[in-house]
Parts: C-alpha cells; structure tokens; sequence
C-alpha cells in the first residue's frame, strides 16, 4: 500500500466515527526488506487487521502512507475537515526531523498516538528524539506490527461513539 487511502467512501446517511492511520516513509517496504528489524506484516496486512478491528465496533478506519512530507501534512489538514476523531501515525523517519508533520497534528487538535515498529531507545542515539511525543496522547515502540492493534485499542477507548 502506497500513496493511497484504503477506506470506503464514507456515507454521509450512516457516518460512523473515523480513525485514520498514517504511515511515513518507506513503510511501503515492510514485509519486503528488513524483516529482523520491522517483522514480516505487511503495510496491507497491518491495515486489514485494524479495518477489522474498527469495524467490530462499527469504526471505520482508513490508512494512508507517502514517502513526501508534504503529501503526509496535506492529509492531516485534510483530516480535520471530514470529521477524522483520532490519528494513529508512525511517521518513520520524520519522527525525527518533521517539525512541518508536527505543526500539522498540533494545529488540527486531532488526538493522536505515535507508533513505531522498532524500540527507537535502542537504536542509534539520533532516534531517540521524537518532534510528535510530547504532543501525543501516547507513544507505543518496540512491539513490531502489535503496537498498531494496542494503539487502536487505545484509540477505540477514546473516541466518543455516535
Ligand atoms: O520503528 C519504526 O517504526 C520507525 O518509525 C521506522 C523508521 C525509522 O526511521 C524510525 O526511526 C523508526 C524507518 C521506516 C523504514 O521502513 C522500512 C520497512 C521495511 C524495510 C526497510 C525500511
């Protein structure tokens, strides 16, 4: 899954509460390259299971991943005004450089959890630092493609039902 939105036209009739996952750069390669670093998943798989998991408490959850900063600030924006309640975002390696993807999160007020696959503390010292954290509700590392389901959950908890 690249540059795209994986998610059903949403039904202005029957409009459930929106979670939208955003993936950053080269998550596309998941389950393609690195494998003893970022697992086996998918980014396809990984968004399947949390759609299913949206949608067994009536949810809808989308997922968007781009490889431009730009696409992905153009998606925030874009979040606030269809109504998203909540982001879940691994914003890769702008995690540790984006200060443009954090005014976007922090502009749009949109409650937001930061994900990685891998523990970021115990890897080289320039992934350490996150531009998201402190803005966060939460942060999830270490946990390979589990983290994405714990967040949700999380997410889930918190979103107010329609
Ligand atoms: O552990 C994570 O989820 C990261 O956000 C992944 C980023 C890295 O820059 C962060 O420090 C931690 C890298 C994403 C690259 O994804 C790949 C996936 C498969 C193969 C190669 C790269």
């Amino acid at each position: 899954m690249s540059k795209q939105t994986r998610t059903k036209k949403p039904d202005p009739q029957n409009s459930k509460p929106r979670i939208l996952v955003l993936h950053g750069p080269n998550l596309n390669l998941l389950g393609a390259r690195e494998p003893e670093i970022y697992g086996r998943n998918t980014l396809e798989s990984i968004h399947r299971a949390m759609e299913a998991q949206g949608r067994a408490v009536g949810v809808q959850v989308e997922s968007y991943q781009s490889n431009s900063e730009g696409e992905l600030v153009d998606r925030v924006q874009s979040a606030a005004s269809e109504g998203v309640q909540f982001i879940i975002i691994n914003p890769a390696a702008y995690t540790h450089t984006s200060i443009a993807l954090r005014d976007a999160l922090a502009a749009v007020a949109i409650p937001f959890i930061e994900v990685h696959l891998s523990n970021i503390h115990s890897r080289e010292s320039f992934r350490k630092h996150s531009y998201f954290s402190d803005i966060a509700v939460g942060v999830i590392c270490g946990l390979g493609s589990e983290g994405y389901e714990l967040a949700l959950a999380a997410a889930l908890a918190r979103i107010n039902p329609t």
